[in-house]
Order: C-alpha cells, then sequence, then structure tokens
C-alpha cells in the first residue's frame, strides 16, 4: 500500500538516519500514546543498535488514561525505558527527560548527545520547541525546517540535537495503516476518507457507543458502520443530489475524533498487539 512513502523514500530515510545516529550517544523515540504500536517504526531497534532508547508516549491528553497506564507497563516489562507525556501542554518536560537520559546513557566524554526521532507527526518539532523554549521547528504537518543546527541544552552536559529523525510509518500493516490514518498520521491518499471513518465508526461502536450515542443521537448497536455513517450525514446536512455525502460525513467523524470531541480514544492495546503477534505461530 503506497501512502506517500515509497522504497525510494523510505531508503533515503533510513540512510539520513543512521548517519544522523552516529553523531550522537542516545536517542529519544516518540510515539502517538493513542497507537503506540502502530506510530512506532520497527527498524528504529535495529537502528539504533547498542544507543540508548528513551521512549516517549506523546499526546496522552488525546489518549485514554488505563490504556497509556497498560502501554506503560508493557514497555517497562519489555524493559525499557518510557515517559509518558503531552509535548503540547506539559511543563517541566526538560526536568523529566533529561533525568530518564541520565538514568539509561552513561556519561561518558560529555557532552552527552541526544536525539528525537520518530514517524510524522508524532510531536517531534512541539517536543523539540517546548524543550528549546522557543519555535526553533515548525509544527505541523510539514516536515521541520531547521535554521542551521542548533543544539538545546537539557542540562549543562546533555545537548539535544535540533534535527529530528523522520522514520517512515508502518503503512504495510492493514490495521496499522487505518489506525495512523484515522489518528492523521497519514494523510488521506491512498485509503479512502470513507474507508477510514468507517474503521473509526467500527472501534467506536465496538469500544465506545455511549460516546457515538451522546454525540450523535444516533442509535448503534447492531448497526453497520456505512448505516452509522449515513445516519450521522442526514443529521449533519450532508446531502448531495441522490442522497447522503458520504465523504463530508466521513469529515465529521473524523475531525471529531481528532479534535477529542469524541473523548479521548486509544486505537490498540498491547493485548491487541499479542494476539495479532501471536497469530501466524497459531496457523503455522
Ligand atoms: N493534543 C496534542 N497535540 C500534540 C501534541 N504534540 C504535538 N501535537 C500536535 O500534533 C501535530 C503534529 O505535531 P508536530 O510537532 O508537527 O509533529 P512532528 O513529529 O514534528 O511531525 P513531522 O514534522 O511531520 O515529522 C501538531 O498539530 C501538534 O500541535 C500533544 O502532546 N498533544
Ligand atoms: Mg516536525
Amino acid at each position: 500500500m503506497a501512502i506517500g512513502w515509497y522504497p525510494g523514500h523510505m531508503n533515503k530515510a533510513r540512510k539520513e538516519i543512521i548517519h544522523a545516529l552516529k553523531q550522537v550517544h542516545a536517542v529519544i523515540e516518540v510515539v502517538d500514546a493513542r497507537l503506540p504500536y502502530s506510530s512506532e517504526n520497527p527498524l528504529l531497534n535495529e537502528l539504533a543498535g547498542d544507543k540508548p532508547v528513551l521512549k516517549i508516549l506523546n499526546k496522552a491528553d488525546l489518549a485514554e488514561d488505563n490504556l497509556t497506564k497498560e502501554w506503560n507497563a508493557y514497555y517497562r516489562d519489555l524493559g525499557k525505558t518510557t515517559l509518558v507525556l503531552s509535548a503540547k501542554s506539559t511543563n517541566y518536560i526538560k526536568r523529566q527527560i533529561l533525568d530518564k537520559i541520565l538514568d539509561i546513557a552513561s556519561h561518558g566524554k560529555p557532552p552527552l548527545k541526544v536525539m528525537i526521532v520518530g514517524i510524522p507527526n508524532v510531536g517531534k518539532s512541539t517536543l523539540i520547541n517546548n524543550l528549546a523554549g522557543t519555535k526553533i521547528a515548525k509544527t505541523g504537518n510539514e516536515p521541520a525546517v531547521t535554521k542551521g543546527q542548533q543544539i538545546i541544552r537539557l542540562g549543562d552536559d546533555v545537548h539535544l540535537v535540533d534535527t529530528p529523525g523522520i522514520l517512515w510509518p508502518k503503512i504495510e500493516d492493514q490495521e496499522s495503516a487505518f489506525r495512523l490514518a484515522v489518528s492523521g498520521a497519514i494523510k488521506n491518499t491512498a485509503i479512502e476518507l470513507e474507508d477510514i471513518a468507517l474503521y473509526a465508526l467500527e472501534f467506536m461502536a465496538e469500544k465506545h457507543p455511549d460516546r457515538l450515542v451522546s454525540r450523535y443521537d444516533i442509535d448503534v448497536i447492531g448497526e453497520e458502520p456505512a448505516r452509522v455513517l449515513e445516519a450521522i450525514g442526514k443529521l449533519r446536512g450532508c446531502l448531495k443530489k441522490g442522497g447522503v455525502d458520504f465523504h463530508k460525513a466521513a469529515e465529521i467523524v473524523l475531525n471529531d475524533i481528532r479534535s477529542v470531541k469524541l473523548g479521548p480514544l486509544t486505537f490498540e492495546s498491547p493485548l491487541d498487539i499479542k494476539i495479532f503477534q501471536e497469530k501466524p505461530e497459531q496457523t503455522s
């Protein structure tokens, strides 16, 4: 499936990351707390080699607290060091990150150089700006623009490189591609907007039907996602010649989800991932 990332792009990103990682001693990996599995890049472990990695579950303000706790415990069990954050709003981020970095990275010859890496849209630039205390990196959905290499001091002997390493998203896995699309991490290209909204509605109907009912005042129990989308479209006046404008209705649903109008949401749990990973063994 191609969603703006072709093998050529991935190769280029891979080479750039390998080159950039040579210049640092430790790595801060940013993932989206709403989909920690789907927003990580499986090759980072290999690319980081034996460099210590601090895994940041960002956008915690958008995720479900109980599931964020489950993810945190899951990673801790795997021996990973994590930090749950909201780069957009949390204060004292610098102190928290510095403490964790010093925990995992031994001091060789100072300064200890650190770099932020992650797939697009997880909040790398927002985090960098927060740490720098000024707007160094452009945020939004465009790649960061850097005004010459600058160093951000996390502590006297710990320096952060201001250019994030961009990794490619896990789009080869269908489930992950849909979750990334719902979260807004990958732009709506190869997957139709309606299909993304239908995926989201199926998830909502299964996990949080009450929230759908209270937001849209519709019947969702036992209904097909397409009928739910149609009902939302009718209710919100998304009409075109011949019936409901599904595209407009899909936009409404996805905007509502991304702007937390349907409450904090986490699209996957550690249990889902375990089930997913155990599947091939069961069928072999
Ligand atoms: N609610 C919330 N939004 C966040 C948080 N961190 C980042 N964002 C938003 O997420 C969007 C993407 O953030 P960026 O910092 O641009 O992400 P990035 O990883 O630099 O993305 P690329 O430059 O495309 O690789 C922006 O709209 C941010 O405002 C957070 O902790 N909470
Ligand atoms: Mg950026």
